[in-house]
């Protein structure tokens, strides 16, 4: 049962998202994983602008900015999803010396001093607790040195760290980036997930940057159509009253 199916209403939407950016390596191909393309969240981000959200930049455009939404479920609940820097993490529209537009992270080849910090995904989901989240990631990035430390790691609203993770091997696409699949499992499904990628020390001269952030998720078992249509419902009034309620504030 695909959650498309659980309101007509929700695959309209979901029909005119739809974006043919598919994962390298498919969750399917390669770990536990139950629920076919376009899976159930699916957020690819190539950073094409930066994916910082301001909070009163208008209305009519939901979600992470320039992020491309091809999950089923996205539609509802990319309203709440959002992406934040911390420390000395950056936007870059492209850096010198590499051919690619868009792109995060720590470029330090012009400092004095180590740099560091972190960019964190925001998710969110279906309130159903009794249910497991999957969480498939294909990232490409670019290090200066091998010995320049990345730390991976996803938490969720019940205070939980994964059950279960694995890292792909690093590979190199033909354009030079470095790719990698990662893998979580998280229990039960949380209200909300966060993947946090932290740089904790780029070299003065140094650089760690990523390109692209394509992450899907699926919660399994996949609720019951009715059920799905009483929460995608009630989710949509929810997230109404909340958006109603940020509007107010600004004003
Ligand atoms: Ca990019």
């Amino acid at each position: 049962m695909r959650w498309v199916h659980a309101c007509g209403i929700f695959g309209t939407i979901v029909a005119s998202l739809v974006y043919a950016s598919p994962f390298e390596w498919a969750p399917e191909d390669y770990k536990p994983w139950s629920t076919e393309f376009p899976y159930q969240r699916n957020v690819d981000l190539t950073f094409q602008v930066t994916p910082i959200r301001i909070p009163d930049g208008g209305p009519g455009d939901p979600g992470i900015p320039g992020a491309h939404y091809e999950g089923t479920a996205d539609p509802i609940l990319m309203l709440s999803d959002f992406v934040e820097f911390q420390g000395d993490f950056t936007w870059y529209d492209s850096v010198s010396g590499f051919p690619f537009q868009g792109l995060i992270g720590i470029d330090n080849r012009n400092g004095n001093l180590p740099k560091g910090g972190s960019v964190v995904f925001h998710l969110d989901n279906f309130p159903i607790p009794n249910t497991e989240k999957k969480i498939w990631i294909e990232w490409d990035f670019l290090i200066s040195a091998a010995n320049v430390p990345i730390s991976f790691y996803v938490s969720d609203s019940n205070g939980n760290l994964a059950v279960e993770q694995w890292f792909g091997p690093i590979r190199t696409t033909q354009e030079g980036l470095s790719r990698q699949n990662i893998w979580f499992v998280l229990k039960p499904n949380p209200i909300w997930e966060e993947i946090t990628i932290l740089f904790p020390f780029v070299p003065a001269g140094g650089y760690a940057l990523i390109d692209r952030f394509h992450v899907a998720t699926e919660c399994i078992p996949e609720p019951a159509s009715g059920l799905l249509a009483l929460v995608g419902c009630a989710g949509l009034a929810w997230f109404g009253v909340r958006r109603r309620r940020s509007r107010e504030l600004l004003n």
